[in-house]
This record gives structure tokens, C-alpha cells and sequence, in this order.
């Protein structure tokens, strides 16, 4: 029947969308999606898309750029904030470059060529704990804790994922019974 094909489209779209947004697994992100990682002509697009996104321990971020144009290097804040290139702690040249976020809190990254992090080539991301993860590969067996603490405790924090799951769950009601009506 036509009415009741209609009634089932937005249940199809909400349990596709259910199934393919786990909660917190990992993930991988393409760092400035269409933008990849380039010198931006201004304003600052890498700290608008960190903040489009919330990220945590075991995402990936894979940075695409033009190899011997850019790079990609995890910095300290301080070198971060003045483009300091000279030290990084660790440099990818290789497009495309993957940084696995290992570290719950905040990590800075910068490309060393030229004047590029001054013109904001620089990115910086928060990770928050991965509450659904399997046991962490990171930490050695033995070790007792995380080797960073968050500086808060995500102890009670909501779940993104559930909160997702109920607003479409809701909004499916909604559209349900407003084209039933
Ligand atoms: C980046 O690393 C992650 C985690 O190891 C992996 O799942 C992903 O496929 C890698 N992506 C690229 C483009 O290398
Ligand atoms: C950046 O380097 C610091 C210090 O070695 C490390 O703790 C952190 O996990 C690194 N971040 C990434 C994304 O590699
Ligand atoms: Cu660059």
C-alpha cells in the first residue's frame, strides 16, 4: 500500500542511521575534509573543523597534503603557539600522513614548512577517553593507570552515541506520527 510505504521510509533512515553511528568506537578522520591539509588563504578552517568533531582515544587523524610541500608534526603547546618548527616531537613527510591519538587531552600539530603554521596550518584536538573501548593497546600489561589523567573526570559524562540513538529514535516519532495524522 502506498500510505503505509511512505509510514516505513523515515523507520529505514533511522535504523540505517542507528547501525551506522556506533558510539564511541574509533575513528578515522580526514583532518580539513575537501580542504586536506594545506596552507589556509585565511581565517583559521582547522580549529573550525576540531571543533565539528569530538574525538577520542584510538581515532586516527590521516592529514592529505602534497608530499615535500607540507608536513605534518605533533608539537608541544609552546611550539605550537609560537610556530616553533625547530623540535618537533614527531614529523610525518609522507602524504597521507596517520597520527593515531594515543593520549587522552590535547595534542598540537603543525606543518614545518616555511611560514605555513603562522598562517594557520596548525590544528589542535582534544581526545576524551574511549568509554566503550576494548581494553587499551596502549597500556603496558601491568602498568596501573593511563599515562596521562584527564584533567576531568568523564566519570558520568553522557554518551553520545545513546543521546544520538534517542534524538532519532524521537525524531522518527515525530516525522511517524505527523504523516499518520
Ligand atoms: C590510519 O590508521 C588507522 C588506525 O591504525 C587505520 O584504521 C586507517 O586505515 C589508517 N588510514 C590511512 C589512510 O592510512
Ligand atoms: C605527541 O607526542 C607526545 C609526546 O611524545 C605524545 O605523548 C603524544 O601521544 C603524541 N601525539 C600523537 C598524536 O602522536
Ligand atoms: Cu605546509
Amino acid at each position: 500500500m502506498e500510505r503505509n510505504h511512505h509510514l516505513a521510509m523515515p523507520w529505514m533512515v533511522i535504523l540505517s542511521a542507528i547501525l551506522i553511528v556506533p558510539s564511541s568506537l574509533a575513528a578515522t578522520y580526514n583532518v580539513g575534509d575537501n580542504l586536506g591539509w594545506a596552507t589556509p588563504t585565511g581565517g583559521d578552517p582547522y580549529a573550525i573543523w576540531a571543533s565539528q568533531h569530538t574525538f577520542v582515544v584510538g581515532d586516527a587523524l590521516v592529514f592529505n597534503f602534497i608530499s615535500g610541500s607540507h608536513t605534518v608534526a605533533n608539537v608541544t603547546r609552546s611550539a605550537f603557539d609560537s610556530c616553533n618548527t625547530g623540535n618537533p616531537l614527531s614529523i610525518q613527510t609522507n602524504s597521507p600522513a596517520n597520527f593515531t591519538i594515543n593520549t587522552i587531552g590535547r595534542h598540537y600539530f603543525i606543518c614545518t614548512i616555511l611560514n605555513h603554521c603562522s598562517l594557520n596550518q596548525k590544528l589542535t584536538i582534544t581526545a576524551r577517553a574511549n568509554t566503550n573501548n576494548a581494553p587499551s593497546p596502549t597500556s603496558p600489561p601491568g602498568s596501573p593507570s593511563p599515562s596521562s589523567p584527564p584533567m576531568k573526570s568523564s566519570v558520568g559524562a553522557p554518551d553520545m552515541g545513546a543521546i544520538t540513538i534517542f534524538m532519532l529514535i524521537f525524531i522518527g516519532l515525530l516525522v511517524h506520527f505527523t504523516m499518520s495524522s
